[in-house]
């Protein structure tokens, strides 16, 4: 499966740097929600789950993590930790974060509003689904 990434332009000066990033713009959709996860065990896997609609971007914006992406039949596996660099993960894929640093923060920016019966969570569903 292919990748796609956005990588955000860095504006720093002496002062530290900034990363601003504009719906339809930076990233190809409408923003109309932002999450971030934090404080995540080392041991934990979460996700686990594919949307039937809802795209959403990715951004490690501190620490590390692992990032696992499979369209049924192809995976990645995506190193996180680039502070300006966004990942896409597209509707219908099969997501999982893993391998959280403590300090890991991913910030999510998603084409949509929570609803829960968007979330395939059963594996095999997905696979029957795709
Ligand atoms: C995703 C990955 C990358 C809400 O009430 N509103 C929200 O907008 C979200 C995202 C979650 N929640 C509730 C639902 C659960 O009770 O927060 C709790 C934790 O959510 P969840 O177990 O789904 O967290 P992750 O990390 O497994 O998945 C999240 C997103 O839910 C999901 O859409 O793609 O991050």
């Amino acid at each position: 499966m292919e990748l796609t990434t956005f990588n955000f332009k860095m504006r720093g000066d002496e002062r530290g740097s900034l990363v601003a990033i504009e719906e339809n713009r930076d990233i190809p959709f409408a923003i109309k929600r932002v999450y971030y996860i934090f404080g995540t065990g080392e041991a934990v896997i979460r996700g686990l789950h594919a949307h039937k609609t809802l795209r959403q971007v990715m951004i490690c914006i501190h620490g590390t993590c692992s990032l696992l992406l499979d369209n049924g039949t192809d995976k990645i596996v995506v190193p996180m930790h680039d502070r300006d660099q966004g990942i896409l993960i597209d509707a219908m894929v099969w997501h999982e974060m893993y391998n959280f640093s403590p300090d890991c923060v991913l910030l999510v920016l998603a084409g949509d509003f929570y609803d829960e019966s968007d979330y395939l969570r059963d594996y095999n569903e997905f696979l029957s689904v795709i």
